[in-house]
Formats: C-alpha cells, sequence, structure tokens
C-alpha cells in the first residue's frame, strides 16, 4: 500500500549492510509506525548470500518489514524508490592507487544514476556511502538529471560522530552533551574536524581542551579513525558505518535541531565552496529538508588552511572524473 515506504539498499550481501539493513527493518530509520519494503541489491555473484540474507530478515520477524526483494537488477531494485542507502561498490585492493578506485567506482555510480533516473521516486532521498563516498555522489547526481541534485548526499556523518565521540571521552562527558560539531569538506583524511563552535554542556569546548591536543592528536585521530579501525579488527569499520547512515537518513527524513555534518552539493553559499562540489557543511533538518548552517567565522588562518586542504582535494578528484562528467 501508499504508506509502505520502499528503501533500496545497494551491496546488499556487503559487512556494512548486514548491520544497516536489519537496524532500517527494526525502525532505526523511520520510527516504530513506519511500514518498509528493502529493495536489496548486489551483483549477481552476490545472489545467493543475498538469498541468506533475506532468510535471516524474514526470521527476525520484524513488524515493521512488508517485504524484502533482492535482486541484481537495477530496475526492480531502484522501482520507485523512497530512499536509497548506496554502499555498494569496489573496496581498494592491494596496490590500487586513490586514482584507481576513482575510476572504478565512479563506473559504478554511472550505471547507479542512470536507473535512478529511470525509475527511483522523484522525491527519492539518497545517500552515498561507498568510496569515495563525494565523487561517487557528484557522478550518481549527474546521470540523475530528473532528479534534484539536492536529494543526493554523501556520509561525513560517521567523521561527525567520531569526532563528537573524542570530545565526549577527552572532557568526560556524555556524547549527547557535545553540540555544534563539525566536520567540513571530504569524506578522506583531509575532512576538517572543527571544534572552534562546539559546546560540551553549554561551556566552550575550545576552553576545556587546549590547541595542542587539538591540533596534534583529536583532528589527526578523527581523520585517520578508518585506518585504526582496519588495523584493530582486520576488517573496516562496518556497525559504526552503518549506525552513521541511518543518523544521516532520520534525521534528514524526520528533522533534528542538532548541528550535523552532510556532504551535500555546494551552491556556492554562504561560505563561498565552489558551487557543485559535494562538500561537507554543518547542517540542521526540518520537513524534509537540510539547511546549512549560516553565519560562522570561518576567516581565521586555521579553518581557512584546514578548508582550502580538503576542497583542493574535492577539485581534483572531480578533474579525475571529468570524463564521466560530460
Ligand atoms: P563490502 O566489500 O563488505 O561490501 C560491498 C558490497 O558491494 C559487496 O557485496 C559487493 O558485491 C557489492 N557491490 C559492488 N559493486 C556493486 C554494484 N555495482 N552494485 C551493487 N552492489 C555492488 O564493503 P563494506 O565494508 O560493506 O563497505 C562498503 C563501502 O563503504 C566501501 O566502499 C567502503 O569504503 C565504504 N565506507 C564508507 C564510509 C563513509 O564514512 N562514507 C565508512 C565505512 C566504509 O569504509
Amino acid at each position: 500500500s501508499s504508506d509502505v515506504k520502499k528503501v533500496t539498499v545497494t551491496g546488499g550481501a556487503g559487512q556494512i549492510s548486514y548491520s544497516l539493513l536489519f537496524r532500517i527493518a527494526s525502525g532505526a530509520f523511520l520510527g516504530p509506525d513506519q511500514r518498509i519494503k528493502l529493495q536489496i541489491l548486489d551483483l549477481p555473484f552476490m545472489q545467493d548470500s543475498l538469498k541468506g540474507v533475506q532468510m535471516e530478515l524474514h526470521d527476525c520477524a520484524f513488524p515493521l518489514l512488508d517485504e524484502v526483494v533482492y535482486t541484481d537488477d537495477m530496475s526492480v531494485g531502484f522501482k520507485d524508490t523512497d530512499y536509497a542507502f548506496l554502499v555498494g561498490s569496489k573496496p581498494r585492493g592491494p596496490g590500487m592507487e586513490r586514482g584507481d578506485l576513482l575510476k572504478d567506482n565512479g563506473k559504478i555510480f554511472v550505471g547507479v544514476g542512470q536507473a535512478m533516473n529511470d525509475n527511483a521516486s522523484r522525491d527519492c532521498k539518497t545517500i552515498v556511502v561507498g568510496n569515495p563516498a563525494n565523487t561517487n555522489c557528484l557522478i550518481c547526481s549527474h546521470y540523475a538529471p530528473d532528479i534534484d541534485k539536492k536529494n543526493f548526499t554523501a556520509m561525513t556523518r560517521l567523521d561527525h560522530n567520531r569526532a563528537l565521540a573524542q570530545i565526549a571521552l577527552k572532557t568526560s562527558a556524555k556524547v549527547t552533551d557535545v553540540q555544534k560539531m563539525i566536520v567540513w569538506g571530504n569524506h578522506s583524511p583531509t575532512m576538517f574536524p572543527d571544534i572552534k563552535s562546539t559546546t560540551v554542556d553549554g561551556k566552550v569546548a575550545r576552553d576545556l581542551v587546549d590547541r595542542k591536543w587539538e591540533e596534534d592528536t583529536f583532528i589527526p585521530v578523527v581523520q585517520k579513525r578508518g585506518a585504526a579501525i582496519i588495523e584493530a579488527r582486520k576488517l573496516s569499520s562496518a556497525a559504526s558505518a552503518a549506525s552513521a547512515a541511518i543518523d544521516h537518513m532520520r534525521d534528514w527524513a524526520k528533522g533534528t535541531d542538532e548541528w550535523v555534518s552532510m556532504s551535500i552539493p555546494s551552491t556556492g553559499n554562504p561560505y563561498g565552496i565552489e558551487e557543485g562540489l559535494i562538500f561537507s557543511f554543518p547542517c540542521t533538518t526540518s520537513n524534509g529538508e537540510y539547511k546549512i548552517v549560516e553565519g560562522l567565522d570561518i576567516s581565521d588562518e586555521f579553518s581557512q588552511k584546514n578548508i582550502k586542504v580538503t576542497t583542493d582535494e574535492l577539485v581534483s578528484e572531480r578533474n579525475f572524473v571529468e570524463h564521466l562528467l560530460k
């Protein structure tokens, strides 16, 4: 029926999805009253594995889950979808340069964009999780010209949540006491976790932690957290990535007054970031729309330097896939 929301997840047989699908189906995304149909996509050789995921989803007997389809056919997977979690992509293999990854995964997002343009709801809200997420998002949106660009976003919420957690741990505060966190730029080690505006239980964060810790420990720990997880777990972060994807999409769909970091298409305003780049900004959300937090002073040398590094990287990634953006 029409009050069932269709949710598409790509890369459905992968490790992030093994956490994400079950959280979506349990109601963590759209709440305890919203019925859901899951449309799960993965490549042809993963269909057996997807069948197992479907069996487990059935076995949870989730009250909100109307139907689960799994497929390798994008016209089925994206049919009339309301929300798309684009997780599927090729992991970076040994000896692979970032450029190779950009090229290989860029091609995936050409096809995904086309399939979404032909099949998805015109109001479909999309998060790109698969790396390099920001530039994949740019490509996907380019190939879905009939869907508003503002509906295509990429995930920097995991970086945002990591930054919240580091400040909470350092100041012995609850994570909910930490507010006005920002991650600017690209989901990559050039991202800029910015605590200039951050408060902890109402107090200015920079009065509680010193600048040396901020610059030499906090920022690099957040920037390199993905690598630290791989080192410890021998697998990349999965449950935390799924949780952040839910946070991003839930807040976008249902609204929040908290500042959250979302990678969205820049319009050039209000911070002068080049138009069109998929760039992480501080946002608030209401009525299914996000809005950039305005009026922040980022004119100091430290902010400018850090924002420039991550902007330059996004420009160079875009230049690398220019042939796909014609
Ligand atoms: P896995 O390798 O476990 O799963 C990826 C799945 O995608 C596989 O089942 C694969 O068959 C499928 N796939 C590949 N190409 C596809 C296509 N064209 N259509 C549909 N499915 C396709 O990776 P996992 O650990 O789940 O990570 C998925 C992606 O998230 C990776 O690109 C990873 O780098 C990225 N991440 C992004 C994060 C972010 O903050 N934006 C953080 C976590 C994660 O590292």
